[in-house]
């Protein structure tokens, strides 16, 4: 336990460094979910700008049978894996169904936050008395091994939220063979995409009139000063959101107000800005049909099926292995 948060915390350390020495300057955006970054995250998914939550509970709530169809052509027990839980909203849906159809299964959840599946877990156990319920807590790909040699029964394997899109196309590509390379051929993976749609409609969820976007950037500095003694003030930074309807990725980046040095007391370091030096925070990739379909073949899956919200804005999708 000790040395484990220690790696973690050495590997923030150096991706600060790294990220500060560079040009253009850097953040990775896993490191947005500290307690008050999860707790911003959660009142971004209420705001009425950021649509991708709401398209994918549509998509839970009203194609559920048609899932459950594709997940349990034959009723043959199954482990319910899902990267990444969060409070599990969505997936309570299909839980809820499965559970109701006497489908035969465990529920895994596998997330880095060992509160986040204490939270979730008390919640199903609440809500679903009957549940199978194995929580993982660590890494999606080392968690995934242990279920390759050690279980036989299928793997359904749910990677929601669009948090594909925090990868680049290169990374997301090597995600999935990675995990390809982890699946039989009986397994089904199941991925939320975000869609290219009206640039404007994007751009606005990552730049919301009530500035809880900005604040959620902007806590990534106030983390960094708590944890490593850094002198950031983030009065000096503001947000910009951009969307480049070529790419297809919307990016964030705080940019700095003014000339200005930042100590980290922690790493003995200064960081000099230049007035108006943008860092780059994070990138939301967008996806188009052709997108999907060359990222799954690339990878050594085919797609089933595109499940769509009625505005197109979204789509789970429905890969298995070739
Ligand atoms: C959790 C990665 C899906 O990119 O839309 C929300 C994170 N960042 N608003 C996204 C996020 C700014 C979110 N994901």
């Amino acid at each position: 336990m000790q040395s484990s948060t220690a790696t973690i915390q050495n590997t923030f350390a150096e991706d600060v460094i790294r990220g500060l020495s560079a040009t253009p300057k850097f953040f990775s955006s896993k490191y947005f979910y500290d307690d008050e970054g999860s707790r911003l995250f959660q009142e971004i998914m209420k705001l009425p700008e950021y649509y991708l939550t709401k398209a994918e509970y549509e998509i839970f709530s009203t194609q559920t049978q048609k899932i459950y169809s594709i997940f349990v052509p034959d009723n043959a027990p199954f482990d319910l894996i899902e990267l990444g839980s969060g409070d599990g909203t969505k997936t309570s849906l299909l839980v809820n169904f499965f559970l109701k159809h006497k489908a035969e299964f465990t529920y895994v959840p596998i997330d880095i936050s060992g509160e986040a599946l204490e939270l979730l877990t008390e919640k199903f156990a609440a809500q679903f008395p009957n549940l199978s319920i194995q929580t993982e807590q660590g890494d999606y790909f080392r968690t995934l091994e242990t279920f390759k040699t050690e279980s036989n029964k299928r793997k359904i394997i749910l990677f929601l939220g669009s948090n594909i899109g925090n990868f680049s196309q290169t990374q997301a590509q090597n995600f999935f063979n990675e995990l390809r390379a982890l699946m039989n051929a009986d397994d089904v993976l199941f991925i939320g995409f975000d869609l290219q749609k009206n640039p404007r409609t994007i751009l606005s969820a990552y730049d919301d009139a009530q500035g809880v976007t900005a604040a959620f950037n902007l806590n990534l500095l106030t983390r960094i000063n708590r944890e490593f003694g850094a002198d950031f003030d983030p009065e000096n930074f503001s947000h910009y959101a951009s969307y480049h309807p070529i790419e297809g990725a919307a990016r964030s980046f705080l940019i700095s107000k003014k000339e200005q040095t930042v100590f980290i007391d922690a790493l003995n370091k200064k960081f000099e800005f230049a007035m108006w030096e943008p860092i780059f925070m994070e990138i939301s990739q967008k996806y188009n049909l052709s997108m999907i379909d060359n990222l799954a073949q690339a990878s050594g899956f085919r797609v089933e099926k595109n499940l769509f919200d009625d505005k197109k804005f979204y789509t789970n999708s429905i890969w298995k292995p070739v």
